[in-house]
């Protein structure tokens, strides 16, 4: 009899939770857009969140993955996400410090010297600080992904010096701190979205690019580059972020699907990206690139001369942010 009335109860439970279900799930198309090729850690990365977020509601949400920059750059997605033309994207935290100026922080050189240390700051208190900035902006960071560790590449003659730096035509991302970092070094230095990278490295239109080993590979930049040299002068992380006005017409219960699946995917990603980077090297040799590593001393004359950027980071980011930053590295370091 007992056992009757609480299968009874279960049953009316579960029917209940079934309801909720059904009500909290709208059927929904979400445009996930990217820049990298569909076969890069990227575009992995974004299969894997469609396909929580599909499990999780039941096939109602449908996640539309669009990778090649097809729905425009970074910055030109960013600004469909927040007039609310597409729902949400992937990309660099480097291009977004126009619109949230603390996010030049993480450009900072030679911030992080492992991947231990960015997964920590990331993730940790200040990580999610500096992401809750974009909300008044008209986004909300879900995660940081890992693009990783960048590297330098060019057409015209290995780096073995700073010197072998100079007058090389480099591309950038479209931020200062990449700007000021590569005159620094004595590159000439050209602002650049990287959905046009690819073209203007097999025009010569510019010599280098830098970039982790990983987009070396997808983008296949070895077909138009010859050199290669390791000098992992910053970590760069993307960052999944989500179209407010969008945001902001989903249910408790769907923001926590997107939200974990989002986690998942990061967990996921920064797995796959470092397994990636782990063989790359060895591929891109295999491909013909002449790869070298700086000598130390040329590495640490390299360091000095981009030590002089901090200062204008920290103006930028604001002192707080900056130190708040820098604090959470050295705690990292202290354990
Ligand atoms: C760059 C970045 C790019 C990313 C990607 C398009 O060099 O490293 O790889 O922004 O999302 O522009």
């Amino acid at each position: 009899m007992r056992i009757r009335f609480a299968l009874a109860g279960l049953v009316a439970a579960l029917a209940a939770a079934g309801a909720v279900q059904a009500q909290d799930f709208k059927p929904r198309i979400v445009r996930f857009g990217y820049g990298l090729v569909d076969n890069s850690n990227q575009g992995r990365a974004v299969r894997v969140f469609a396909e929580a977020v599909e499990k999780a509601t039941g096939g109602k949400m449908k996640i539309r993955g669009i990778g090649n920059a097809s729905l425009g750059s970074d910055t030109q997605m960013q600004q469909a996400l927040i007039g609310g033309a597409q729902e949400m994207m992937v990309g660099s935290t480097a291009t977004l410090v126009g619109i949230v100026p603390e996010m030049a922080v993480w450009d900072t050189p030679f911030l992080f010297a492992n991947v231990k240390e960015a997964d920590a700051v990331l993730d940790g208190p200040v990580g999610e600080k500096v992401k809750a900035k974009l909300e008044p902006k008209g986004m909300v960071g879900l995660v940081y992904w890992e693009n990783g560790f960048r590297n330098l590449t060019n057409s015209k003659r290995p780096v073995n010096k700073l010197e072998d730096m100079n007058d090389i035509k480099l591309r950038v991302m479209q931020n200062n701190v990449f700007l000021d970092s590569f005159k620094a070094l004595g590159a000439n230095a050209v602002p650049l979205p990287f959905s046009e990278l690819f073209t203007a490295l097999e025009t010569r239109a510019v010599d280098g690019q830098e970039n982790p080993f990983n987009t070396v590979v997808s983008s296949k930049f070895y077909e138009v580059q010859k050199y290669l040299t390791v000098t992992n002068h910053v970590y760069s992380p993307w960052i999944v972020t989500v179209s407010k006005k969008w945001w902001d017409t989903l249910s408790p219960a769907e923001k926590k699907v997107l939200q974990d699946a989002a986690v998942k995917s990061r967990d996921f990603e920064r797995k796959d990206t470092r397994e990636e980077a782990a063989k790359a090297l060895a591929e891109l040799k295999g491909k013909g690139m002449q790869v070298n590593e700086l000598p130390a001393s040329e590495a640490n004359r390299m360091r000095e001369k981009l030590v002089s950027v901090n200062v204008g980071i920290a103006k930028s980011v604001g002192q707080e942010t900056w130190d708040a930053v820098n604090a959470a590295v050295a705690q990292t370091r202290g354990k």
